[in-house]
Parts: structure tokens; C-alpha cells; sequence
């Protein structure tokens, strides 16, 4: 006697797959230094931070707070982004910008390097770097990316002028391109073969 199987139809794959695929990209609270305390000062060692598909967001506190680490001896906040492999991330942008006493003037300080942090607080140890203020706008063009593939990409955010800067940072993470189609074809393997049993 024949055994019945019931393997999942295709519909109710592509329906798993949505499901599955909203499980992951809520994104995630990467940093809150009012929580996980003052990112580093050392600008040889960052704090690493993975992130994951979806929004993920990064808060602290810049400036003369009573932490160290920038070249004026305010406080700097050193951040590693890892992105794993199969994602990309597609936009930086400052999802809050406050400040309190003081005027940072036209922005504060955002130096970009690849890889996992800096050797040094001259200009020739960074790639690139910008202003960051209040606008929504993406800041990976600024800082000469498009995006930013698997690996390491090492951040330092300071704020020289006599005031004290609260940020938000947004990082948007997608798959990279190409994965997503590849996942699809291998779902519908799977199916595949499952109707075939
Ligand atoms: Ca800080
Ligand atoms: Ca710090």
C-alpha cells in the first residue's frame, strides 16, 4: 500500500519563504550606549558590530562627555560594521542628530576605512571621511561607497567643537545581489524534489 506524503505545495513554500523571510528582516539595535555604555575611544580597537538583513541602528554620545579618544581629547566612538556573507549593506544615514551646549558647527566628524579599524588619527589612516548632522540622506556616496560588501568596515565618529552630540545612525542591510535569486531556484529544488518522492 502506497503511503501518503503531504510535502509542503508550492504555494505553501513560497508562503514559508515570506513568512521566514519577515522573521529576519526586522534588523536589529546593533549599539545603544545609553544601555551597552561609551564605544570605544581606541581607534585601534573598534567595536565590532554584526549586522543583520533589515534595519540596524547604532546610538551614542560624542563630544565633551567626560570619555576620551578624540584628537582633542573629547570623546570619539570607534565602530567596526562586520557584514556577513551573502548581505551588503546599502545605506548609512543619521536617523537622529541633537546636541546639547555648545554648536557642532556644520556637523561631526565620520572617517571610513576598510577593514578593522585604524591605525592612526591622521588623515593618511583613514579612505575617506565627512560631516554628519541632522538630514536623512545616505552617506555612503559622501564617504565614496556605493555599499559596503561582506567583511570589515571600520568607522570613527568624533565631534571636536565644545559641545556634546547625540546620535542615531540607521544602517540599511539587504542580501547581496544574486543571493536572493540563487535562494529562490534552491527553494524550488526543493520542491522539486520533494514532488518527485
Ligand atoms: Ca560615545
Ligand atoms: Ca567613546
Amino acid at each position: 500500500m502506497m503511503t501518503s506524503r503531504s510535502p509542503l505545495s508550492p504555494a505553501a513554500a513560497a508562503l514559508s519563504l515570506v513568512w521566514i523571510g519577515g522573521q529576519v528582516a526586522n534588523g536589529a539595535v546593533l549599539w545603544n550606549e545609553g544601555v551597552d555604555g561609551d564605544l570605544p575611544g581606541d581607534f585601534n580597537s573598534p567595536q565590532t558590530l554584526v549586522v543583520t538583513p533589515g534595519e540596524n541602528t547604532f546610538s551614542g554620545r560624542v563630544g565633551e562627555n567626560g570619555n576620551t579618544g578624540a584628537t582633542d581629547g573629547s570623546d570619539a566612538d570607534y565602530l567596526t560594521i562586520m557584514v556577513p556573507d551573502g548581505l551588503e549593506v546599502i545605506s548609512l544615514s543619521v536617523q537622529r542628530f541633537e546636541f546639547a551646549v555648545g554648536d557642532p558647527g556644520g556637523g561631526s566628524f565620520l572617517a571610513y576605512r576598510s577593514g578593522s579599524g585604524f591605525a592612526g588619527q591622521g588623515f593618511g589612516d583613514i579612505d575617506t571621511w565627512t560631516l554628519f548632522f541632522d538630514s536623512p540622506l545616505n552617506l555612503l556616496p559622501d564617504l565614496g561607497q556605493n555599499s559596503l560588501g561582506a567583511g570589515q568596515h571600520a568607522f570613527w565618529l568624533q565631534e571636536t567643537n565644545p559641545t556634546l552630540v547625540e546620535y542615531v545612525f540607521s544602517i540599511q542591510t539587504v542580501p547581496e545581489p544574486g543571493v536572493g535569486a540563487l535562494g529562490g531556484i534552491a527553494a524550488l529544488l526543493v520542491v522539486g524534489r520533494r514532488r518527485r518522492i
